[in-house]
């Protein structure tokens, strides 16, 4: 008879690693898991794609947790509160269009939303570079985050994929090593990333859907990441926008990936 010890370490070791090796090509590497990348892992993986979620925080939820202020209450409008509905969490109708979220229940919700359906967290894990061929973005170079942060040189491993999604949020991190370090050019007005502008609630709600694009072969962007690249304004703790923006790059890439 093993020791309990000897049996809980195995039975670990041989789950996770059997996971990641399932996950070691992957249809869709989604980087971060704020709101925008967890409904889109929850869209694709629903569709049928292998997806892969990669996010460097212990806790995945990204911006959701803390509401406005730390006061973890958020704000979502009437359209979007039926993408919540979608994963049983619950609103309330406070008057001119827009609902409260508890964001507490509406992190906790999107997380257990995405990986119900399918899609396979990986916390604790940074992107930290892409891997391009010939023009097409095909992979994701990751490594712990702790060894990243300790400034430990260990070299990473990769994930390919048939597509990559940038939900890094504001610093657009993976866009970033597109045009900084591949030096290739974006779906942009100047093939390189604008910058995010000052708050405008209304204004950066309307363009955070409507900058969710491929940029490059490969590479698209969501919430957040998608407003930076394309010079969009700030919104604060309002989160239509970004559940929207979820949805239509899944939409995207399944129409790229032919799903
Ligand atoms: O910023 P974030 O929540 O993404 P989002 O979907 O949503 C933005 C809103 O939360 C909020 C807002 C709403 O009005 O303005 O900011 O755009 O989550 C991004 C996640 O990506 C992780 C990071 O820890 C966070 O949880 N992340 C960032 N860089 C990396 C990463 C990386 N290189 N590798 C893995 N994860």
């Amino acid at each position: 008879m093993k020791p309990m010890e000897e049996t809980i370490s195995s039975a670990i070791v041989r789950s996770y690693f059997k996971k990641l090796e399932a996950h070691l090509a992957v249809d869709v590497a989604i980087v971060g898991a704020g709101p925008s990348g967890l409904v889109a892992a929850r869209d694709l993986a629903l569709a049928g794609c292998s997806v892969a979620v990669f996010e460097s925080k212990l806790a995945p939820g990204g911006g959701t947790w803390g509401g406005g202020m730390l006061m973890n209450e958020v704000v979502v409008q009437e359209d979007a509160a039926t993408i919540l509905h979608e994963f049983d969490i619950t609103t309330v109708p406070v008057g001119e269009g827009y609902h409260t979220v508890d964001s507490v229940e509406m992190a906790a919700g999107l997380i257990f939303g995405a990986r119900k359906a399918g899609a396979v967290i990986f916390n604790a894990v940074t992107v930290e570079d892409i891997v391009i061929h010939d023009g097409i973005v095909c992979g994701a170079v990751i490594n712990w985050n702790p060894v990243a942060r300790l400034g430990m040189h260990v070299d990473p491993i990769v994930i390919t994929s048939r597509a990559i999604l940038d939900g890094t949020g504001h610093p657009s991190e993976i866009i970033n090593k597109a045009v900084h370090k591949a030096g290739v050019a974006i779906d942009s007005p100047t093939g390189g990333i604008l910058g995010e502008k000052p708050m405008w609630m209304e204004d950066g709600e309307r363009t955070t859907v409507l900058n969710t694009k491929r940029l490059y072969p490969g590479l698209y962007a969501s919430g957040m990441a998608a407003n930076n690249v394309q010079g969009g304004f700030r919104m604060g703790p309002i989160f239509g926008g970004m559940f929207k923006s979820g949805r239509k790059v899944a939409k995207l890439i399944l129409e790229d990936l032919n799903k």
